[in-house]
């Protein structure tokens, strides 16, 4: 049962409840998006995908800190045309399915984006901020290249959001943001996990297969929570916040800073999939009756 003052909506996007699937888990099969959604998740966000099939990195992929996982995955994925089944599989169980995407030029962003409009997503996450993946992690800091690319994906039927890197100067980051926004961008999404790395002091190497990572998980959300505050009161679209988000409390903390929704994603390894539930019952007990689109920002009221 989801409950009344916890629909969102970001921009012209209605959502059941502010609790979205963060790209990167659960995100590869229709079955495993179906499973986030009917766990109560207010929508599901694919893994990123791109033109043809990735084997990702060596391991191991994955190390667990103290606060959190560092990842380097490698953009594994089975390419567009198979995942578009898998879209269709989650849609026919009536998830509301964002498409995240990465493209090797800004052409191919463009070819994924058409793919995605069709195939009846609810939006479009643009990825470009992955912490690992040489050229690709720069896109998201640079206002010219985020402003081409998302102009080549502006044909889109379908709200296109956009995820930004957060280990950049903030000054850099706002002139980002704001870029995209004039691109056409209906929605900034912050942040995607933070360079970072390991080392076992046994082997004297680095644990990850390809060395460095991205850090998730509560190491990051006083980062992500920053990030959202400061940009909030630089751009008039929607952000969506993403970083270290476990609890309802999390979540309010990440509204009241100016996000309309937010990304869980590390969070399922300590609640499981009930998170997305649990999330929302603490969150609407903390609500006390008011409504969640009421608090959005609301940190910055003198
Ligand atoms: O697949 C990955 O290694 C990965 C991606 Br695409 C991303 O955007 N963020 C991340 O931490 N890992």
């Amino acid at each position: 049962m989801q409950k009344e003052n916890l629909h969102v909506n970001v921009g012209d996007l209605h959502l059941r409840n502010p609790t979205l699937l963060a790209a990167g888990l659960m995100g590869l099969t229709g079955a495993s998006l179906k499973r986030v959604w009917n766990s109560g998740a207010g929508g599901v966000i694919t893994k990123s995908m791109s033109k043809e099939a990735r084997e990702g990195y060596l391991g191991p992929r994955v190390v667990e800190t103290p606060c959190g996982l560092i990842n380097s995955m490698g953009l594994p994925n089975p390419g567009i045309e198979s995942m578009l089944e898998e879209i269709k599989i989650a849609k026919d169980s009536g998830a509301l399915v964002v498409g995240s995407i990465f493209g090797n030029e800004v052409k191919e962003f463009a070819e994924l984006t058409e793919k995605i409009d069709k195939v009846g997503a609810a939006a479009i996450e643009l990825n470009l901020s992955c912490p690992h993946a040489e050229d690709l992690s720069t896109i998201g800091q640079n206002p010219k290249l985020t402003k081409k690319v998302i102009e080549a994906c502006s044909g889109s039927e379908i709200p296109i959001w956009v995820k930004l890197p957060g280990n950049t100067h903030i000054s850099n980051l706002v002139g980002v943001t704001k870029s995209a926004e004039k691109a056409g961008a209906d929605a900034i999404v912050l942040t995607n996990t933070l360079p970072a790395m390991s080392i076992d002091v046994t082997s004297e190497r680095p644990i990850l297969g390809h060395g460095v990572g991205g850090l998730s998980g509560p190491a990051i959300k006083p980062i992500g929570l920053r990030l959202v505050y400061e940009v909030y009161e630089k751009i008039d679209i929607p952000i969506v916040g993403a970083g270290g988000i476990e609890s309802g409390k999390d979540m309010i903390e990440y509204i009241l800073a100016g996000a309309s929704a937010v990304e869980i994603g590390t969070g399922m390894m300590e609640r499981n999939l009930d998170i997305f539930k649990k999330v929302c019952e603490e969150a609407s007990t903390f609500l006390d009756g008011r409504e969640v689109d009421d608090l959005v920002g609301s940190a910055h009221k003198n």
